[in-house]
């Protein structure tokens, strides 16, 4: 069987941009870099097959003159030939998963056709669409597998336990799956970045010595902010992977900086602790960069000291608001108190700090000049300032639903005000943009 597992490209909205101040437009984010874990995930399901994986958001980046998306696309069905075509997608991605999608369907319409990732998993009444064959919420590499063993031996998909097939009545869901995928643990399925050779250059943060590749030690996460989708996509629940497999892949890869995908990398400190053991004993000499909240790395100053030593560089860490009002209001579950110690011992241990706060859209210029003052005095190598955006399946989101008045997925990507702004709309973007400003370092990450 032929599979071709494409990424879809990133959405080019960002309000903020748009209207921030020439000199911060340099510090605010035009795109994140990175490889495609979950498409990666999946060909190794399916290895034994004729499997392309191709990174459209690469492409871009490698080659800007390279065709609009559905000429890409096409080229790339004529080329492979595919059976089966799938995509995976984020909210502000999930448009140019369907396109991929329609195009495919356009050119042979007897592939088939599957989406999945994130945005799915939370809202799978949106992939009720004629380019869509199948739909599949969560991990899904078992079921890949099925689907490819039924297309090659002429079986319906319909025995095939937890997918949705689209019908002329919409879609179906089969039987739920009777055992559960153990995606971190017993069926962890050990990825190959080689398929990714003509992209690695262009998964390079500007300034940075070489590329980073990402890895996941956890899937999922206890806490339950209100404005996350990763917990909702785990139901709450948290999964490790096994330390000495996380060892094996580190001493394969072959990128110098690797960035942790976890939603929250030190949520069993014994775990990560224990890992770190093992990454020293092993000699392994890397560049990391994890998400770590500051309460944790407040009540956990050895553990970062270890961390540091070993080749922790960058931490992102969500401070959302220095206000403990808004933190109550989006279930944070920690306090403002922690931001300026965090500050100062991630400093002090020569890691470069992303602080990220969430500007919600009823600021007014006074809110805007608490924020800077308080920014101001708490600087960070690095600082995000993005939009509070109810991303669809979340909490917020049903929170405030009835309020939202642009649904254009494609903004959904925390650059752009999806709800009413108390400010007149551009002004409010260029607050947004002159926050960006307020930072220690004179680099982007
Ligand atoms: C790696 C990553 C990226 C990478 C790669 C994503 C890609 N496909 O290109 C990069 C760096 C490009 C990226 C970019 C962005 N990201 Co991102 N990213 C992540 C991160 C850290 C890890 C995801 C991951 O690798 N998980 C592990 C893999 C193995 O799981 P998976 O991808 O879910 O795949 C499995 C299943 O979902 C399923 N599956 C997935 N796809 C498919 C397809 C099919 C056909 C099937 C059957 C199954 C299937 O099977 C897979 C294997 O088991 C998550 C946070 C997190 N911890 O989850 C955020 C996250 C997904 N990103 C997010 C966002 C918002 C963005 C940005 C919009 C941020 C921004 N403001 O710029 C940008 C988008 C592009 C841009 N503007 O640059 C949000 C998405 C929220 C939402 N509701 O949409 C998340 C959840 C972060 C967050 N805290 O909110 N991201």
């Amino acid at each position: 069987m032929k599979i071709l597992l494409i990424n879809t490209p990133r959405s080019p909205f960002n309000g903020i941009l748009e209207y921030a101040p020439k000199e911060a437009s340099y510090f605010i984010h035009k795109k994140l870099i990175g490889p495609p874990l979950g498409l990666l995930t999946l060909a190794a399901a399916v290895k034994e097959h004729d499997v392309v994986v191709f990174d459209t958001k690469g492409e871009y980046d490698l080659n800007p003159d390279t065709p609009p998306l559905s000429t890409l696309v096409e080229n790339l069905i004529r080329t492979h030939k595919p059976d089966i075509v799938c995509t995976t997608v984020i909210s502000s991605e999930f448009y140019y998963g369907l396109e991929i999608l329609k195009t495919t369907k356009s050119i042979n319409s007897d592939i088939t056709t599957i989406i999945g990732g994130l945005h799915v998993t939370l809202c799978i009444e949106n992939c009720n669409d004629p380019s869509v064959d199948i739909a599949i919420r969560g991990h899904a590499a078992h079921q890949l597998r099925e689907i490819v063993k039924a297309k090659e031996s002429g079986h319906s998909f319909q025995a095939i336990e937890g997918i949705y097939i689209n019908t002329p009545k919409g879609l179906i869901p089969t039987k739920p799956m009777s055992k559960l995928w153990d995606a971190a643990g017993k069926d962890f399925l050990m990825v190959d970045r080689s398929q990714l050779k003509r992209w690695k250059e262009t998964y390079k943060v500007p300034n940075a010595p070489s590329p980073t590749t990402y890895i996941f030690t956890s899937l999922g996460c206890p806490y339950q902010c209100s404005f996350c989708s990763i917990w909702r996509e785990y139901c709450g629940s948290y999964y490790k992977r096994n330390i000495e497999s996380i060892i094996e892949e580190l001493k394969n890869i072959d990128y110098d900086i690797v960035r942790f995908a976890d939603a929250n990398t030190i949520v069993d400190v014994s775990f990560i602790d224990n890992l770190f053991t093992r990454i020293e004993e092993e000699g392994i000499k890397k560049e990391y960069i994890m998400d770590i909240r500051a309460d944790t790395a407040v009540g956990n100053p050895k553990l970062i000291e270890k961390l540091a030593r070993n080749g922790l560089k960058v931490v992102i860490c969500g401070f959302e608001s220095y206000k403990e009002a808004e933190l109550e209001k989006y279930n944070k579950k920690s306090s403002a108190f922690y931001i300026e110690n965090a500050i100062k011992l991630f400093h002090d241990n020569g890691i470069m700090l992303r602080g990220n706060y969430v500007i919600p859209t009823s600021y007014t210029h006074a809110d805007f000049r608490a924020m800077a003052d308080y920014a101001g005095q708490h600087k960070v190598a690095y600082a995000g300032y993005t939009i509070l955006t109810p991303m669809p399946g979340t909490v917020y989101y049903n929170e405030v639903k009835s309020e939202i008045i642009d649904f254009d997925l494609r903004k959904y990507n925390f650059f752009n005000a999806v709800l009413p702004t108390s400010l007149p709309i551009q002004e409010f973007y260029k607050e947004v943009g002159k926050l960006w400003l307020i930072k220690k370092g004179k680099d982007v990450i």
